[in-house]
C-alpha cells in the first residue's frame, strides 16, 4: 500500500482529516516522486547487465561459493544464485516505486533467513552479492537519484547480515 492509501485507511478509520504529520509525509514521497522513478526505470532497464556485474563481484570476492561444495557451485547452481540476486533488485525497484519498503519486506525477507539456512546457503554472502549490486546499479544513477535508491538496497543488505 502507498503511503497515500495507508494515510487514508488510517484517518478514515478515525474518521478525521489527514494530519499535519501524514500531510509532511505524503509531501515528501511526491516530491521524491520523479527521482524514484527516473532510478527504477533506469534499473529496469539495466537488470542483465547489473545482475551479471553484481555476481562477478560476489564470485571476486567469495571464491568459495562457487567452488566445489560451495552453495552456487556448477552451472545450474550459480544460475539460481543470479536468478536471486535478480530476484531483489525486482524488489528493490518495487520498494523504489512505492516510496515503501514493505512490498520488498512482505514478498522477499519474510523467513528468508530461515530459508537460506535449510538450504544451506550463506546468508550473509547473499547480503554482499546486494552490496555489490547497489555499487553497480548506483553507479548508473545521478548522485540525487542513487540517494533515493540507496535506502532501498540498505534495507535489503540489512536484512540479510
Ligand atoms: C522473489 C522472492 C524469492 C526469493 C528471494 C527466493 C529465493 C530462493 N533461493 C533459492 C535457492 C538458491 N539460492 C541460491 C543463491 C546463492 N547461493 C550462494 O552461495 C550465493 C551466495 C547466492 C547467490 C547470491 C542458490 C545457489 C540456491 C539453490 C540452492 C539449492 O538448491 O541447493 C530458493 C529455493 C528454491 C529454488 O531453488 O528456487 C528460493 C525460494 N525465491 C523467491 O521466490
Amino acid at each position: 500500500m502507498s503511503i497515500v492509501t495507508k494515510s487514508i485507511v488510517n484517518a478514515d478509520a478515525e474518521a478525521r482529516y489527514l494530519s499535519p504529520g501524514e500531510l509532511d509525509r505524503i509531501k515528501a514521497f511526491v516530491t521524491s516522486a520523479a527521482s524514484r522513478l527516473r532510478a527504477a526505470e533506469v534499473l529496469s532497464g539495466a537488470r542483465e547487465s547489473l545482475v551479471k556485474q553484481a555476481g562477478e563481484r560476489l564470485f571476486q570476492q567469495r571464491p568459495d561459493v562457487v567452488s566445489p561444495g560451495g552453495n552456487a557451485y556448477g552451472q545450474e547452481m550459480t544460475a539460481t544464485c543470479l536468478r536471486d540476486i535478480d530476484y531483489y533488485l525486482r524488489l528493490i525497484t518495487y520498494g523504489i516505486v512505492a516510496g515503501d519498503v514493505t512490498p520488498i519486506e512482505e514478498i522477499g525477507l519474510v523467513g528468508v533467513r530461515e530459508m537460506y539456512k535449510s538450504l544451506g546457503t550463506p546468508v550473509e554472502a547473499v547480503g554482499q552479492s546486494i552490496r555489490a549490486l547497489k555499487e553497480v546499479a548506483t553507479g548508473l544513477l545521478s548522485a540525487d537519484d542513487a540517494a533515493e535508491a540507496a535506502s532501498y538496497f540498505d534495507y535489503v543488505i540489512g536484512a540479510l547480515q
